[in-house]
């Protein structure tokens, strides 16, 4: 019984450190994922972004509300760049991604780390606090599709 029980234990923490790409069936749905992921960050972003650059009234809460949204979907897409993941469907995933794998998990944590100040910047209620944190965001996604995204 006990032996089953630890065999159940190592069981279970193997499945917790497989690696990400292991959770999707077939490249081409790792691929839909980080597309999706992205695509619904990029329209949360456009609506800070609205704000942010005068396009659209400034609302507090509406902010919060969107830049949680960023916050949140900003974690997501890394894990679908997994080994074997570069082909599979369309996609403008640049092959330095496996290739530069240390330099991309920076840029992706640099998103992490903005996408984050800009949830808190949105919660002080301070459009000037919202501009900056928006503007250094902004330039993490540019820097990552400068080099990643597109060839
Ligand atoms: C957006 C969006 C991006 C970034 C990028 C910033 O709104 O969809 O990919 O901002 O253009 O430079």
């Amino acid at each position: 019984m006990k032996v089953f029980i630890l065999a159940a234990a190592a069981a279970a923490l193997l499945t917790l450190a497989m690696p990400a790409s292991a959770q999707f069936a077939k490249p081409e749905d790792a691929i839909k994922y980080r597309q999706s992921a992205l695509f619904v960050m990029g329209q949360h972003f456009g609506r800070v972004g609205a704000m942010a650059t005068g396009r659209a009234p400034f609302d507090a809460k509406v902010a919060v509300d969107n830049a949680e949204v960023i916050a949140s979907m900003a974690k997501l897409p890394w894990a679908a760049f997994g080994p074997g993941t570069d082909k599979g469907a369309t996609t403008k995933a640049n092959p330095e991604i496996w290739t530069e794998q240390a330099k991309f998990k920076e840029a992706s944590e640099k998103l992490i780390a903005e996408s984050t100040k800009l949830a808190a910047a949105a919660k002080t209620g301070n459009l000037d606090a919202v501009k900056t944190a928006f503007n250094a965001t902004a330039a993490s996604c540019k820097a990552c599709h400068d080099v990643y995204r597109g060839r």
